[in-house]
């Protein structure tokens, strides 16, 4: 066989290129000629091929436009479901969203209800604390209302009282308008007594002008006067020389006015045994916490307690030799004296010293010799004696202190006969120097000493 029908051959049935077998076939003019019968069936072939083909395509493509159509129709039922489902679940959402709003509300509705119950709770607790305060005033006011019967009880009785009382307060107003009235018809006669006293005055004092108008006769008168007095002054002298030393003698016991050589006229009492009482302590009722001017001048009551006065001490002993009687008492009643034959008492100007006692007899013993014999007179104001400290304002009183003593017999009166650390009225020598002892009885008496 020729090599290009082969080569035809081949290219129809290796190539299946019908048109490359043509050409190829084309010049050599023999061979096409036997070949173009079957290359034309084979063209027929390759015609019909094509065509089933081309069949095969178009049902391909229509069995794949229906498949298509079949998705996109599964597709869009597929998007149906799939929107009903996204509505479901966006109730579903919506529903469990108005749940969980309703479950928030529930839980604040519970919150609520428990702080009501714990306030109510609260309430309960203060209900029942002040159930037990209205209990407790209740308790009160029945005690009170029991106290407001018993007072109104009282009540009954002060009123009786009261109106007896407004009762004497009435007849005491009565009396008092009458005393009063008294006292006013007093009054209007003070004040008659007053013009007439000044009636009087009124005359006086025309009186007074007549005898300055006569004033130049008085003065003769005067010198006839000085004349006069000087002449009496010697006539009282001699009275004076001539009065009995003791003024107390032979005089019941009573105050007199005392008249003695050298001194003023003054008062003082009499025992009625011819002693003078010079000073008495029998009550405590007198102050004997007094300064230097009083001890001088004396202070007190002459029917009580008193002390006659230093000056006057002084001048009586100082004209002649006195005794001096001391009589003591103690608060159970018991008493004693001690009397001394030569008392006398120095001048201001030496402070009154105690100069002289004398000799002692008694049973009182002798509380003036060892310490206060030639000491001066202390007061509280004048400090005369030998001790660091005022005698006198530490112990009270006023005495011949020394440092400051075994006696002091107007130091402080202690109505219960108890005194403390020599403050007390004291003699030692008769209560053995137990300065826990205050007498409650002095008297000192002096009286001329009989010849
Ligand atoms: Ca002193």
């Amino acid at each position: 066989m020729d090599p290009r029908v082969i080569v035809a051959v081949l290219s129809v049935l290796v190539l299946t290129d019908l048109t490359v077998a043509y050409e190829v076939i084309k010049g050599n003019g023999s061979c096409f000629e036997v070949v173009k019968t079957m290359l034309d069936h084979f063209m027929e072939l390759k015609s019909d091929a094509d065509k089933s083909n081309e069949l095969k395509y178009q049902t391909e493509l229509q069995i794949k436009d229906e498949l298509i159509k079949s998705k996109d129709e599964q597709i869009k039922a597929l998007k149906d479901l799939n929107k009903r489902n996204d509505e479901q679940i966006k109730a579903l959402t919506d529903l469990i969203k108005s749940n969980d709003a309703r479950i928030r509300a529930q839980s604040e509705i519970e919150e609520l209800i428990r702080i009501k119950n714990s306030e109510i709770e609260k309430k309960n607790n203060e209900i029942e604390r002040k159930e037990t305060l209205i209990n407790s005033l209740k308790n009160q006011i029945n005690e009170k209302s029991e106290d407001l019967k018993k007072a109104g009880k009282e009540k009954d009785e002060f009123n009786k009282k009261l109106l007896s009382c407004l009762d004497n307060i009435n007849k005491t107003k009565n009396s008092l308008m009458e005393k009063e009235k008294e006292i006013q018809e007093k009054k209007e006669e003070i004040k008659r007594k007053d013009d007439l006293l000044n009636e009087k005055d009124a005359e006086i004092q025309e009186k007074i002008e007549q005898a300055k108008s006569k004033d130049f006769q008085n003065k003769d008168l005067t010198n006839q006067i000085n004349v006069l007095s000087q002449n009496l002054t010697i006539t009282i002298e001699k009275l004076g020389k001539s009065v009995d030393p003791n003024p107390c003698k032979n005089v019941s016991k009573d105050i007199y006015q005392i008249r003695l050589p050298g001194v003023s006229a003054f008062e003082a009492p009499c025992n009625g045994s011819g002693w003078m009482v010079i000073q008495r302590r029998i009550d405590g009722s007198v102050d004997f916490n007094r300064n230097w001017t009083e001890y001088r001048d004396g202070f007190g009551n002459l029917t009580g307690e008193f002390f006659i006065g230093l000056e006057k001490l002084h001048l009586i002993t100082q004209s002649g030799q006195h005794e001096l009687l001391i009589r003591l008492g103690k608060v159970d009643g018991s008493t004693a004296f001690e009397k001394y034959d030569n008392f006398r008492i120095g001048s201001e100007k030496d402070s009154y010293p105690l100069e002289s006692v004398g000799i002692p007899t008694g049973g009182a013993g002798d509380s003036l010799t060892k310490h206060h014999l030639n000491m001066k007179f202390s007061t509280i104001d004048r400090d005369n004696d030998e001790d660091a400290f005022n005698c006198a304002r530490r112990l009270g009183g006023g005495w011949w202190f020394n440092i400051c003593g075994h006696s002091s017999l107007n130091g402080r009166f202690n109505k219960d006969g108890k005194g403390k650390s020599k403050n007390g009225i004291i003699w030692g020598s008769w209560h053995r120097y137990d300065y826990t002892v205050s007498l409650t009885f002095v008297e000192m008496m002096i009286r001329p000493k009989p010849f």
